[in-house]
């Protein structure tokens, strides 16, 4: 694929440099010690590697969905991959005496998107995989006769995905929550197709995210399959986006692929009047720049407007908002104002289930809009894509993140191609959206010479793939030295904002009280990213008992939290942890059932006391959101 992505970047994240970081299977709070120095940053953008390269705005194309019910064997052991149960022959016996020991004909449904998990009750506690099977009509003649290409293109599958079409290997993808294409072009027959997918989503120490995770690892195909269609040259990929220093002046690409010298692009946004016409370079590539009297899109007025992208006889059309992101010193600058982040953190999950649907995704963010949020954290992975576009719709402000989470390791070579890949494809698929304002590249990683070269490399492709958003990554936070506070990451030059998980008042008791602390500025943006304590919704008891799991500590927790934070002019933003209570098995007490109680709301959307406290505070710090249409 033709990315360019730096060939120090790769370099240095392919070097592996300095000792191993330690993989580690349980999920860990806490941080440990040491902060070597870090590496050299790599800079020059030039060489590209073998990076994933998508269609963009697949909703935007001619598509075939095959959502819906699918065919599922479950097969917990993994026996059909090899030679010897060869599922993936997917054959139906010939002959009276031939014997096959699967078969899809007989076997159960499963619905696409969907996790399997909570599907069938004998699948919940699954972390193996399943075979899915969908049979479809094609018409390959015309495909043929018109000239086109096909693309099976998955939104998502936890975790490992194999591909078979009509008893053939496709090819295979590791990540569980960005998407990924494969080409099917002259390979589907005219008439009846057979897709095969085989899921696995067992944890693995050099997957991404690796062993411990805090949250529940629903499995399968969790986001919708379809078939893309497009003209044999055709869009690939385009960005557009406003320029950091002028707000009224749009700039950008648009990709042809394959590539070819001189051909016409046109841009056109109609609402402007704006036509644009450009050529592609020998790359492919044609250089967009238009002035035009933008209104500019904000939390306030999320105004988007209708972008048509055309080229080689190829159209596509999308929704695109213009706004700047940039900072100033310890300050984040949206539309060259200052602005203050009221966030809230968020799992892609609800009614304990995977969340997936448009529907789905309206509930979480209209709770974050109630809640007087105008920014959240897709914690600790991309959401959907339609999630990404209704924030865009309904002006909520994002920071997406990819699963680089606690105990990674970095030093093992695959581990960091497969980083790399997630960031590339997250921010291939969201790049146009006005709503994300920065990419996560790691949550809570422990300084070493590997993490530090890997994650300073992860930075470098975040800006070569995106020069126009900001990058962030969030840590633990520092431990104090009497009445002070100072974090320090050899991390923090790659990096345009800074986060700090605080859990003082829950699993570190506060050494001084919350309005003596002494807290030094990192001299970038620091966003409280993380601060919660659990409580078990109905449960009341006193507000000093933190072992009680009760409503009133809960609330008491959040309101130290801000008579410490309103105090650091420096905080730009915060970001409860959590909206909801989400399912994570690594909860064991009887009053957690499974479940991390850190939310706002319960598991099924009633408001703790908590939620007050935090509504009161973001109320009380800025103009609110636009609320239309959100209960109070
Ligand atoms: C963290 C993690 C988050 C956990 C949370 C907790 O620091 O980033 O994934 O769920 O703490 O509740 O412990």
């Amino acid at each position: 694929m033709r990315l360019a992505v730096s060939a120090s970047v790769l370099l240095a994240a392919g070097l592996g440099i300095g000792a191993a970081a330690a993989a580690q299977d349980g999920y860990r709070p806490l941080p440990s010690a040491g902060a070597p120095v870090l590496d050299a940053l790599p800079a020059e953008p030039g060489a590209q590697g073998d990076m994933p390269s998508l269609i963009a705005n697949v909703a935007g194309r001619q598509t075939h969905s095959l959502d819906g019910r699918w065919q599922a064997m479950v097969d917990a052991y993994g026996a059909g991959m090899g030679d010897w149960k060869a599922a993936w022959r997917d054959r139906t016996p010939t002959r009276r005496d031939e014997f096959l020991e699967y078969g899809f004909d007989d076997a159960v449904t499963l619905q696409v998107p969907g996790d399997f998990n909570t599907q069938q009750p004998a699948l919940h506690w699954l972390e193996g995989s399943v075979w899915y099977r969908k049979q479809f009509d094609f018409d390959a003649k015309r495909l043929r006769r018109d000239g086109r290409r096909v693309f099976v293109h998955f939104g998502a599958a936890n975790y490992r995905t194999d591909v078979f079409l009509n008893g053939e290997p496709i090819g295979s993808h590791e990540g569980g929550f960005t998407p990924f294409q494969f080409e099917l072009t002259g390979k589907l027959k005219q008439g009846g197709n057979r897709l095969l997918v085989h899921v696995d989503n067992r944890r693995r120490r050099d997957a991404v995210p690796a062993m411990g995770v805090d949250w529940f690892n629903y499995g399968g195909l969790t986001r919708s399959v379809r078939l893309v269609e497009v003209p044999a040259r055709h869009i690939r990929d385009y960005h557009l986006q406003l320029s950091p220093d002028d707000t009224q002046q749009v700039s950008g690409w648009v990709w042809l692929a394959p590539a070819r010298a001189d051909v016409p692009v046109k841009v056109e946004v109609p609402e402007l009047g704006v036509s644009f016409d450009a050529r592609t370079g020998a790359d492919g590539r044609a250089a967009v720049s238009f002035r035009a009297p933008l209104q500019l899109w904000s939390p306030e007025r999320s105004r988007l407007y209708r972008v048509r992208v055309s080229g080689a006889g190829d159209t596509v059309e999308d929704e695109i908002g213009f706004r700047s992101i940039a900072v100033q010193g310890e300050r984040i600058l949206l539309n060259g104002e200052p602005v203050q982040l009221r966030g809230v953190n968020l799992h892609e999950e609800i009614d304990g289930r995977r969340a997936t649907s448009e529907d789905d995704y309206r509930r979480l963010l209209e709770q974050a809009k109630a809640l007087g949020a105008n920014f959240v954290r897709t914690a600790h992975y991309p959401f959907g894509e339609t999630f990404v576009r209704l924030a865009d719709r309904m002006g909520i402000l994002l920071w997406e993140e990819i699963p680089v989470y606690q105990g990674i390791d970095f030093a093992n070579a695959g581990t960091r191609q497969r980083m790399q890949h997630m960031l590339a494809e997250m921010i291939g698929r969201d790049r146009n959206r006005a709503a994300v304002i920065m990419w996560g590249i790691a949550n809570e990683t422990a300084p070493g010479d590997a993490r530090n070269a890997a994650l300073s490399a992860l930075a470098a492709q975040a800006r070569v793939q995106d020069p126009t958003r900001l990058v962030a990554a969030a840590f633990y936070g520092p431990g104090f030295h009497g009445a002070r506070l100072e974090m320090r990451d050899p991390l923090f030059p790659a990096l345009d904002v800074i986060g700090a998980n605080i859990y003082y008042g829950w699993y570190v008791p506060w050494p001084v009280a919350p309005e003596e602390v002494e807290w030094i500025s990192p001299g970038k943006p620091l966003l409280v990213s993380e601060f919660g304590a659990e409580a078990r919704y109905g449960r009341h008891g006193a507000a000093d008992l933190a072992s009680d799991w009760n409503e009133e500590f809960q609330a008491e927790f959040y309101r130290r939290q801000f008579r410490m934070i309103e105090r650091l002019p420096f905080v730009q933003g915060t970001l409860p942890w959590v909206l909801a209570d989400f399912r994570s098995p690594v909860r064991m007490h009887p009053h957690q059932q499974g479940y991390n109680r850190k939310g706002l709301l319960s598991e099924s959307g009633e408001r703790k006391l908590a939620w007050h406290v935090v509504a009161d505070f973001y109320r009380s710090r800025a103009p609110m959101p636009n609320l239309e249409g959100v209960a109070p």
